[in-house]
């Protein structure tokens, strides 16, 4: 294997086994071997972390673990991501993201986050366990053009319907375009619940946003 491989297995080892140091180590060595951040994050730091929850599901690890691994993870985000490449196109978009009340799993939401601002997008981050009246209020105080609902736990779900008829019930549901994801969500449920979007990574939530909105625009002129 070459190398950068070595390297980005490296990283994701270090997040599922738990050891910071490893990943520290690794991530400086990205930085150093040209590994563009991006792509270190993707296919290291992230990869690992799906492991992690591999582990999990498999009775493997428990919570506290997942804790780690966590922490790891974002011990090598904090050295990865002053060095990701950033669009030119600043802040075209604003984008309201939050976690669903009842549900405090944030890394994905994060990820999803971190890869908008990447695309030029403002964000902003309502964070966990978000009461569901908070995102009407986040998408008119910020007057957002894209609002981003992530859950990761099944009871949480149908928080995500709530939301899309409280906007409607403000006459602001055809102003934001809505963008769902997590775990138990799927497209069959984002089209049950009349989002205008999913995805099932971060990067492809950029992406589909980007699509969504562009689309809208050219409609609008
Ligand atoms: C890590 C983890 C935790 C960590 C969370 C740390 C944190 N700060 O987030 C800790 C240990 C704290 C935790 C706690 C709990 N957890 Co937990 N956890 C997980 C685990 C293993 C991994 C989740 C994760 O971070 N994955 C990595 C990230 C990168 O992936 P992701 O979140 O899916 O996000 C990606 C996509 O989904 C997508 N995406 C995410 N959001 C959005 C939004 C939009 C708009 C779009 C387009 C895309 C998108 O892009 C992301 C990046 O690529 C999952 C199992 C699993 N394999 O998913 C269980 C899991 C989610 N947990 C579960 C449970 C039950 C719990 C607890 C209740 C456990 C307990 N007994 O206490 C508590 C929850 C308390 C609460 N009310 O919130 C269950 C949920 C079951 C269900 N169906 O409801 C799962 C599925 C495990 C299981 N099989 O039982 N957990």
């Amino acid at each position: 294997m070459s190398n950068n491989g070595e390297i980005l297995q490296r990283l994701a080892q270090g997040v599922r086994d738990m050891e910071e140091d490893l990943v520290l180590e690794s991530a400086k060595k990205a930085l150093e071997s040209n590994i563009p951040a991006l792509k270190a994050i993707n296919e290291g730091l992230v990869v690992g972390m799906n492991e992690a929850g591999r582990l999990y599901e498999e009775e493997e690890y428990f919570v506290p673990e997942l804790l780690l691994c966590s922490d790891a993870m974002y011990a090598g985000m904090d050295i990865l991501t002053p060095h990701l490449e950033r669009t030119d196109d600043q802040n075209k978009y604003r984008a309201v993201i939050g976690v669903i009340e009842g549900d405090t799993h944030d890394i994905g939401k994060n990820l999803v986050k971190l890869m908008l601002e990447v695309a030029g997008f403002q964000v902003y981050d309502l964070g966990r366990d978000v009461p569901l009246a908070n995102f009407v209020t986040g998408v008119k105080d910020h007057d957002a053009h894209l609002l981003c609902l992530s859950t990761l736990m099944s009871t949480t779900m149908d928080g995500m319907a709530e939301v899309i008829s409280l906007l409607e019930n403000d006459n602001l549901r055809e102003k934001v375009t809505v963008l769902v994801g997590g775990g138990p969500i799927s497209k069959a449920f984002a089209d049950h619940i009349g989002a205008d979007g999913y995805a099932n990574n971060a990067n492809g939530a950029v992406r589909v946003a980007q699509q969504l909105l562009n689309k809208k625009e050219v409609a609008l002129r």
